[in-house]
């Protein structure tokens, strides 16, 4: 064993950065968990802040928030909406506002001083946020558009295909000076909003998708500096989005683009205005954007450009009237989740011309979002098309047979002889190549520029070690993960699909928030979630239910559970949980009522969903013994909810509900095993890993049985398939962690760094550059060859994290609070270099170990703490540095207690 003593004499050096008395810091000021948020919906608000100084081991005593009407009042400390006084407490993520009550439209400012062990702090910095219209009367504004396909070839039937319609509204602001100018707007599918010809916000593709039948999003921008006295003019651009979407269908199409919008102007002397969409509005869908459809792509006639239409002065005679529309159905909420951006632009590596004059573009990276063209060379009246593609044919063309029935085609038609630039507003792509046709000399590089589109979030971890295939298999999750955010996680950018899919995401937005700061985006698709659930409990697999599935099947719908729980465990957001807790039991007893039979689970959809099968041409393997029966995924998976909703009950004072799951639980795990287990062998079923590793995993195995059962999924994975990964998205989210914490994290980090078939390292050794949908994405059937699904990286990134780097909750603690850091050490690794962006600042775990030497710098941010374990062999000496608060030596190692600060564990 690699016991024998790699490191003879380790010591232990605690090195503080910086000792000298730090001063006291306040930063990072949020209110539900945003800066200075804008048209917030909740009354009681959350605030959130971080602290921090340069002296180690901080942590916070109490805290003393303050509300009022005006900075002015906030700094006098007088007229305060709240004051919560000096409040004894250790918590600074998410405390509840509970002041005078909040109204439609109100503007907030706060601050917040804390008390701590390192002395007191000043008043923060202050900060603010604002309401939203709170209440339907608040709207005075009316759904309006242009009611019926008027240009050659559109049709809601089919592949759907229609005009962008164009809306805009002069208006006269001259009561006096202008003091605020807010607008709140949506336009369904998609909208653009400009004010005297500038975007109220870089944001693209807003609102966020929802069930329109149940609930629309409105978004609320100030735009007090665009605002100007005398005549100004609102304009909007909309497209069809998932609104009229992409192909025919009542749960797909809902109707024609519709905008509501009201802007409201606060003059100094404190009276009002308000422009509302009503049929004073013109409109057109004669501009030129023909077509736009997120499958298609855009089609863009620069002849019919309507220049200026989008400011005061263009004269608009020959537009329509806006009709009035009826409201899309669903109830007008304010949209808390951020809207998606340009987050990125990249630049193409390549341009290969091919024989028949078109030109292939190479962006280097399998991306989502859009090309943009800059200055590009073109001729009147010659369209210019662009195709999307993540992979090449072996001739150099593009390979479209995995995009299905999607179009992905871009098509812009030059007004004029010469240099032009374009990018679209209404689609967009997953692609790393770009097929450019029409252009009448070879294009350069500088021509392209690859625009990264996604939900607007932070990065907020990365991860680098010193193997080559984590390091990759990281980048592609990283490009993956970010390129199918679209205002809900998404299977797949590319192809005629693009949904919601649960299941994808089960265990997989866990990873994921160690990345992005995706809280936002899931606690908004649980209520997508439950705006899908059918009136009998079901949950539609695909939420929203633009493709509305209900199988009343378990391992799908469990990402409701599991997002849940995530959002609560790594932001200590309990509000989702909260929020959904009786649409959940509803599901569960939904479910119980069709599918339990004598305490088993029947029903399941999926099976252990693209597992690598036994011919690499296969999608689905047809061999029973490599597939784990239905009943097996549903029961675990079942079991697991049942425990997680005593959870979720303990937390919501739904106490009275315990007992009844816990009895439920109970049983379901004896049938269970009473019909699937065999004492003897320790195997399930048909002793497959993934039958194995989640009975194991969610606790459903015989007590004294467990060392039995983790040793046939060793068995099973390194005799029958040669240290390779065996299962599909269902095993795979608990197979890396139930490797390591069973004690064979050499096994796990093999199956992380192989790079022969089935293995993520197989993907990189093939191209990709993101994560395929099939173990097998290069050889099988083109029908489902997505070259971007995330759901193959199961629990990866959770044990990047926990298992390599030492980041992980401590147990019972939420949002990293108190940590326990217990990295492991596989054969092989040599150093791992991880960051992660807590809600109390940045952690910090980088280790490495070689020729003999072992050395971990950590980095605990202020107001939390580390339980930090090492084992025996380091032979760590007994730390005696400021923010080292206890220190105990055990039989197998060594346990230290971190408070906050900067340390280096050092051997020599
Ligand atoms: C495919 C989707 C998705 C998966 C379902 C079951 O069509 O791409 O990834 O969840 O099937």
């Amino acid at each position: 064993m690699r016991h024998t003593i790699l490191f003879t004499a380790i010591l232990l050096s605690v090195l503080l950065v910086g000792c000298s008395g730090g001063k006291l810091k306040v930063t990072s000021l949020k209110v539900e968990m945003q800066e200075n948020p804008v048209g917030l919906n909740t009354l009681a608000p959350r605030f959130s802040w971080q602290i921090s100084s340069t002296t180690p081991d901080l942590v916070q005593q109490s805290y003393q928030i303050q509300v009022a009407l005006t900075e002015e009042e906030l700094k006098k400390g007088i007229n305060l909406l709240w004051d919560s006084g000096v409040v004894d407490s250790d918590l600074s993520v998410l405390i509840p506002y509970r002041g005078e009550s909040l109204v439609s439209r109100g503007k907030y400012y706060w601050r917040v001083k804390v008390n701590s062990n390192q002395g007191s702090s000043d008043w923060s910095k202050i900060a603010h946020w604002s309401m939203a219209l709170l209440d339907d009367s608040d709207w005075q504004a009316k759904w309006i558009g242009e009611d019926s396909l008027s240009n050659p070839g559109e049709t809601a039937a089919k592949n759907t295909r229609l005009a962008a319609r164009y809306l805009r509204k002069p208006f006269e602001a001259n009561k006096g000076n202008i003091q605020s100018a807010v607008i709140y707007v949506s336009g369904l599918g998609s909208y653009e909003a400009y004010l005297n010809g500038k975007r109220v916000s870089e944001d693209v593709l807003a609102p966020t998708v929802s069930w329109y039948p149940n609930r629309v999003y409105y978004n609320t921008f100030d735009v007090t500096p665009l605002v100007k006295k005398g005549a100004n003019l609102l304009a909007v651009k909309l497209g069809n989005g998932r609104f009229f979407g992409m192909r025919e269908s009542p749960t797909q199409v809902f109707g024609l683009p519709r905008l509501l919008a009201q802007l409201e102007i606060e003059y100094a002397d404190g009276s009002k205005e308000v422009i509302v969409s009503d049929e004073t509005w013109k409109v057109t869908s004669k501009g030129p954007i023909v077509a736009n459809n997120e499958f298609d792509g855009e089609e863009y006639d620069a002849r019919l450009e309507l220049a200026g239409w989008e400011s005061a002065g263009y004269d608009d005679s020959s537009w329509l009237q806006a009709d009035i529309m009826d409201a899309p159905g669903g109830k007008l909420t304010a949209q808390t989740n951020p809207n998606l951006r340009v987050m990125e632009e990249i630049k193409p590596v390549s341009i290969t011309p091919l024989s028949d004059g078109k030109f292939i573009l190479d962006m280097g990276q399998n991306m989502v979002g859009w090309l943009k063209v800059n200055n590009l060379n073109g001729k009147k009246d010659q369209p210019i098309t662009f195709r999307f593609a993540e992979i090449l044919n072996p001739d150099s063309t593009i390979y479209l047979a995995n995009i299905r029935s999607a179009k992905v085609t871009d098509i812009y038609t030059p007004a004029r002889d010469g240099a032009f630039s374009w990018e679209p507003s209404f689609v967009y792509h997953g692609f790393r190549f770009v097929e450019i046709s029409g252009l009448d000399e070879e294009p350069a590089l500088s021509n392209f520029t690859g625009k990264v589109v996604y939900d607007r979030m932070e990065t907020t971890g990365w991860f680098e070690t010193s193997n080559q295939v984590i390091n990759q298999t990281f980048k592609n999750a990283y490009w993956g993960i970010r390129g199918n955010y679209r205002g809900m996680p998404t299977d797949c950018p590319q192809r005629d699909e693009r949904q919601g899919w649960l299941g994808d995401r089960a265990t997989g937005c866990f990873g994921e928030a160690f990345i992005f700061d995706n809280a936002h985006l899931y606690s908004k698709w649980t209520q997508d979630i439950e705006d899908s659930q059918s009136p009998e409990g079901s949950i539609s697999v695909v939420s929203p239910r633009y493709w509305t599935i209900y199988h009343d099947d378990v391992t799908w719908p469990a990402a409701y559970f599991y997002a849940a729980k995530m959002l609560y465990h790594q932001y200590g957001d309990s509000e989702p949980i909260r929020k959904h807790y009786a649409s959940m039991k509803r599901y569960l007893e939904r479910v119980q009522e069709v599918s339990m039979q004598d305490f088993i689970l029947t029903k399941d959809a999926y099976g252990d969903w693209c597992m690598p099968p036994e011919r690499q041409e296969l999608i689905h393997s047809q061999d029973p013994a490599r597939k784990t029966a239905g009943a097996v995924l549903s029961t675990t998976m079942y079991y697991s909810l049942l425990n997680l909703m005593v959870e979720f009950a303990q937390l919501t004072g739904n106490e009275q509900d315990i007992p009844g799951f816990q009895e439920l639980a109970g049983k379901i795990r004896e049938a269970y095993n009473a019909r699937f287990f065999n004492a003897d062998s320790a195997k399930y079923d048909n002793n497959t890993v993934t039958a194995n590793i989640l009975s194991l995993q969610l606790g459903l195995v015989p007590e004294g049985k467990e060392q039995q059962v983790f040793d046939n999924i060793v068995q099973k994975t390194e005799v029958d398939f040669d240290g390779h990964v065996s299962t599909g998205v269902l095993g795979i989210q608990q197979l890396m962690r139930g490797l390591t914490q069973h004690g064979n994290v050499d096994l796990a980090y093999k199956i992380a760094t192989n790079e022969t078939y089935p293995s993520w390292g197989y993907m990189i050794k093939k191209g990709a550059t993101t994560i395929w949908e099939l173990w097998n994405g290069d050889t099988a059937d083109p029908a489902m060859n997505s070259a971007n699904h995330v759901m193959l990286l199961g629990d990866l990134i959770i044990w990047y994290y926990e298992d390599l780097a030492g980041i992980k909750n401590y147990p019972g603690s939420v949002a990293y609070k108190k940590l326990w850091m217990e990295p492991k050490f596989p054969e092989g690794l040599s150093h791992v270099k991880a960051s992660y962006k807590s809600a109390y600042g940045e952690i910090r775990s980088e280790w490495s170990r070689e020729n003999g030497k072992f050395s971990w710098n950590i980095t605990i941010p202020g107001n939390s703490s580390a339980v930090v374990k090492l084992p025996k062999e380091l032979q760590i000496a007994t730390p005696d540095q400021p923010g080292v608060r206890n220190v105990t030596e055990t039989e197998s190692g060594i346990e230290i207690v971190l408070g906050s600060g900067s340390y280096t564990l050092v051997s020599k």
